[in-house]
């Protein structure tokens, strides 16, 4: 079984048939300069810094044959499966639904919701529209998982410590095994970078394990 022995807090064992890469959110409205994330005066950068990682593990995985999925933040255009204090919230005439510099701000269909050229799915890899910042709230990614008998994921995608981590925290519950890619998860602010992985692999791994993508490079066939 490939195993990961620079894994923090210890070694990563995963079985080839029972693991998918999962990428998440990694949408031009996060990513893209002049999107919706740096109009909030975000720097952008810091998270597409994770796009030449992600990129050389994307092909590593499609060519072992991992199952790759894909996820995207956003609502539907009527918005009825956004909850009101969500709408309510944020920066006024930034928030969800309003117009951004690329469409809709987190509109399924709009230009911006839509995820960066360099990572585009390929044709068969699920894509799993999410109305939340966990991965499993409200789609149907438990049962795909379990259709695929997989139990273990690792995880990459933006941001760090909101749907990286949300993610991760609901995997953990339900007993998915999380190997999170240091290198291929981003935030906007590099101290909640350090401090969330770190909380991913407190505790004798109390949410997961952490790496960094060479390392499973390294050890797929
Ligand atoms: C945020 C995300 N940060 N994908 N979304 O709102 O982490």
């Amino acid at each position: 079984m490939p195993t990961i022995t620079a894994a923090r807090p210890a070694a990563y064992a995963f079985d080839l048939h029972t693991t998918a890469l999962l990428v998440i959110d990694m949408q031009r409205d996060f990513l893209e300069p002049g999107g919706f994330g740096e109009s909030l005066g975000n720097d952008v950068g810091q998270l597409r810094r994770t796009i030449g990682p992600l990129t050389a593990l994307l092909a590593g995985a499609r060519a072992a044959g991992l199952t790759v999925l894909h996820t995207r933040e956003g609502h539907l255009p009527d918005l009825s499966d956004c909850p009101p204090a969500k709408l309510e919230r944020g920066a006024p005439s930034r928030r969800i639904g309003d117009p951004g510099p690329n469409g809709r701000i987190l509109i399924r269909g709009e230009y911006g919701h839509d995820i960066v050229d360099e990572l585009a799915p390929l044709p068969g890899e699920p894509v799993i529209d999410k109305p939340g910042k966990g991965a499993f709230y409200a789609t149907g990614l438990d049962e795909l998982l379990a259709e695929r008998n997989v139990r273990s994921l690792l995880v990459t995608g933006v941001t760090t410590e909101v749907c990286v981590h949300t993610t991760v925290r609901e995997a953990n519950d339900r007993g998915y095994e999380c190997l999170v890619l240091a290198d291929c998860v981003g935030s906007y602010f590099p101290e909640f970078q350090r401090v969330g992985l770190d909380m991913i692999a407190a505790q004798g791994g109390i949410f997961g394990w952490v790496a960094d993508s060479m390392d499973v490079l390294a050890v797929l066939p």
